[in-house]
């Protein structure tokens, strides 16, 4: 086979976004490696290259701490789709994608697709403690089963708890809700400029998840792996070209790593 054909070439772009400490390198890991490691702060960004059926789907890990913050809309170029993520038991992440993040989608495709995820879940929801993989190490499980905990009643939405989320213990308020998710779902269909009725429904573009024990996370990745396959068919037939990943751009922007796989 010729050098040439062995490479892949990635059909379309997706882009894990939000504040840092979120979880965005730990969802990929989660969904490409199937473990929860130590990580990092993520420096810069890094892509980790999917096959999904006969597409090459690249998927973008960003950096959320605020250093970096002016990277973003490079990343976001030509991307079919971007995840904003945030943490459950931080309100003020939520608040960090409208105020921080969202102007960074701008370079998005005209017809990117937006999904809202909350992570970290396992902290508050009692449903999100179980490992879910199948093929997750022994020691993962038991891990998972200590921290069990009793559930939460969530906050009343939109208004955060007044006092710190972590309590003593493992116990973690939750600081939003699929509620306040789903509103800012809204608004930012509203900044795009798009029609709610239009769009895809907000129940089916945000999302709960824990990269700590896989809950909700192939979910995640696969429903937005397809709703991103009619982008790909509609730019072969109008014979585009295809994003590439630009490695001039990753080597711009400073210590920053390309690699298949995450930081
Ligand atoms: N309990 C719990 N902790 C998590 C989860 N996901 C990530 N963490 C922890 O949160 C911290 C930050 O995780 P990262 O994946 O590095 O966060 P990030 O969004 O990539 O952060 P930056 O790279 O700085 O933007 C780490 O200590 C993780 O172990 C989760 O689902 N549940
Ligand atoms: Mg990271």
């Amino acid at each position: 086979m010729p050098e040439a054909s062995k490479m892949k070439k990635p059909d379309v772009k997706l882009v894990l976004l939000g504040d840092m400490n979120v979880g965005k390198t730990s969802l990929l890991h989660r969904y490409t490696e199937r473990k929860f490691k130590d990580t990092i702060s993520t420096v810069g960004g890094a892509f980790f290259l999917k096959q999904w059926g006969p597409y090459n789907i690249s998927i973008w890990d960003t950096a959320g701490r605020e250093q970096f913050h002016g990277l973003g809309s490079m990343y976001c170029r030509g991307a079919a789709a971007v995840i904003l993520t945030y943490d459950v038991t931080n309100w003020q992440s939520l608040c960090e994608l409208e105020e921080r993040f969202l102007s960074l989608t701008d370079t998005a495709n005209h017809d990117c697709i937006y999904a809202i995820v909350g992570n970290k879940v396992d902290l508050t929801d009692p449903k999100a403690q179980l490992c879910q993989d199948s093929d997750v190490a022994s020691e993962d499980r038991t891990e998972c089963e200590e921290e069990r905990t009793e559930p939460q009643v969530p906050p009343a939405c939109p208004t955060p708890p007044a006092s710190p989320a972590s309590l003593s213990g493992v116990t973690v308020q939750k600081q939003v809700t699929p509620e306040d998710a789903a509103a800012l779902y809204v608004r930012i269909l509203r900044y795009k400029g798009l029609e709610e009725k239009n769009s895809l429904p907000a129940e089916k573009m945000c999302f709960e998840t824990s990269a700590k024990t896989g809950y909700n996370v192939d979910n995640l990745f696969e429903a937005l792996f397809d709703l991103v396959l009619p982008s790909i068919l509609r730019k072969r037939n109008e014979n585009q070209e295809s994003p590439t990943v630009d490695l001039e751009e990753c080597r711009g922007g400073g210590n920053k790593k390309a690699k298949s796989g995450c930081c």
